[in-house]
């Protein structure tokens, strides 16, 4: 905990220099040590604010503080010092995942307190002193309004959504051993009234980071667990009995977790994710640092509901003047007119050879995307269409890659910690019999 007092002289002394070589050019990674959720995103007077779930004094989680960077263009960011950092007692674990609200020239921050209990707070950010100031109401929602039975101690993440009689705040947890979105409102932000849980029972376990915002006219829900991130469209808020319309994967890669989104002043629906996983070592701690947040993708609602998930403008306006061999986008198209499948490796490290090869084949008016590995090959994605040409959008920065099918309805992020020189893009057409694959 002491070493939180001195932390932004701490990260100014161990800044990592980055290897140019190996370092993306734009996808956000830390000064140093270790990062993982994105929290309370917003754009506040036109300047972009990242926070994110930070460790900076190791490579590995821990006692967590709010890493911050602002940004003008959603490419290059700067790093600004800690938000919010973990008082003891009552944060012990650290100061957990949430969310920004702007309202009446002001931005606020929404966290979990966490002390074993987990509870939720709010700050204020002092635009002066460049950190967030705690309420002295915290918490705001103390544990014993959870007015349910159950699980002690999975209640956090808060995602607000403002609507004309007040605000809504969804609290990510447990009930029953599955997955459950709290409920409360308030009319001034400081005190919520409990309204309820909808229960999400594909989620075998507490769910996390929950998200709720309107888009094109409907009402979106996302929700993380491990090995699942998954987004609802509604026609109403849950809560007050909206019908399901539509549900689907926010991403279908395996370096995909814990997304959020806000509202740009220019209306647009902005996510940003943290782009890997939890219990697999990150491989850029040699270098440094661990943990990238994916590209700001713009979303929109099709008519039927489903989500087109596209990186923001400003990405393709970078990379058309600043690609690279090793930074870039590339748009294939992959055409099934005879029974053919394609095999695309990305990020091959040239020495070892390990690379992310994923297989898109085709059966009937099915497009089917396998990740194959050294022990399995395994579906990522499927998508139907009675179009013969396939297009794809690959973005690719470093160890990163991001790949866009079916029209946008379709992300996958994946990453590949090569160690040596890679070869960004390799794809492979064969006869597609069904025993190559
Ligand atoms: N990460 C945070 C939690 C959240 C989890 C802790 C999701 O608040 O539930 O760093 O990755």
């Amino acid at each position: 905990m002491l070493n939180y007092r001195n932390v932004d002289e701490f990260i100014a002394r161990s800044k990592v220099k980055k290897d140019l070589a190996y370092a993306p050019s734009y996808h956000f990674t830390p000064p140093t040590g270790w990062m993982n959720d994105p929290n309370g995103l917003c754009q506040f007077k036109g300047t972009y604010h990242l926070f994110y779930q930070y460790n900076p004094f190791k490579t590995k989680f821990g006692i967590i503080c709010w890493g911050h960077a602002t940004s003008d263009d959603l490419i290059h960011w700067k790093d600004e010092k800690v938000a919010i950092k973990p008082q003891f007692p009552k944060e012990i674990i650290g100061v957990w995942s949430g969310s920004a609200l702007v309202c009446n020239g002001e931005m606020h921050l929404f966290y979990t307190s966490n002390s074993l209990i987990q509870q939720q707070s709010g700050a204020t950010y002092d635009e002066e002193k460049g950190v967030a100031i705690k309420w002295k109401e915290n918490p705001i929602i103390k544990r014993k309004h959870l007015l349910v039975p159950g699980e002690k101690k999975d209640f956090r993440d808060p995602k607000i959504m403002p609507v004309e009689d007040g605000f809504w705040m969804v609290v990510g947890g447990k009930q029953g051993g599955t997955g459950v979105m709290y409920y409360y409102k308030s009319s001034n932000l400081k005190d919520w009234v409990y309204c309820g849980y909808v229960p999400y029972p594909e989620f075998a376990g507490a769910l996390e980071c929950p998200d709720i915002f309107e888009l094109d006219g409907k009402i979106v829900c996302c929700a993380s667990r491990p090995g699942n991130v998954k987004y609802y469209v509604y026609e109403d808020i849950p809560i007050h009995g909206g019908k399901l319309l539509y549900t689907g994967k926010l991403d279908y890669g395996d370096y995909f977790y814990a997304p959020q989104t806000f509202r740009a002043e220019d209306g647009r629906r902005i996510l940003i994710s943290w782009a890997n996983k939890w219990n697999v070592p990150c491989g850029t701690a040699s270098h440094g640092w661990a943990g990238t947040m994916t590209v700001p993708r713009e979303l929109r609602l099709t008519k039927n509901n489903e989500l087109v998930i596209k990186p923001v403008k400003e990405v393709d306006d970078f990379l058309a003047n600043h690609s690279t061999n090793k930074s870039k986008k590339t748009t294939i198209c992959l055409d099934f007119s005879e029974s053919v499948c394609y095999q695309l490796t990305l990020l091959k490290d040239k020495i070892t050879e390990k690379g992310i090869v994923l297989i898109v084949s085709r059966n009937g008016d099915t497009v089917e995307i396998y990740k194959k590995t050294e022990h399995e090959l395994k579906v990522l994605a499927s998508f139907s269409t009675m179009q013969r040409e396939i297009y794809c959008d690959i973005y690719v920065d470093s160890y990163i890659a991001e790949l866009y099918f079916d029209k946008h309805r379709i992300a996958i992020t994946e990453v590949n910690y090569y160690e040596n020189e890679i070869e960004p893009l390799d794809i492979q057409r064969q006869i597609c019999n069904g025993e190559q694959l």
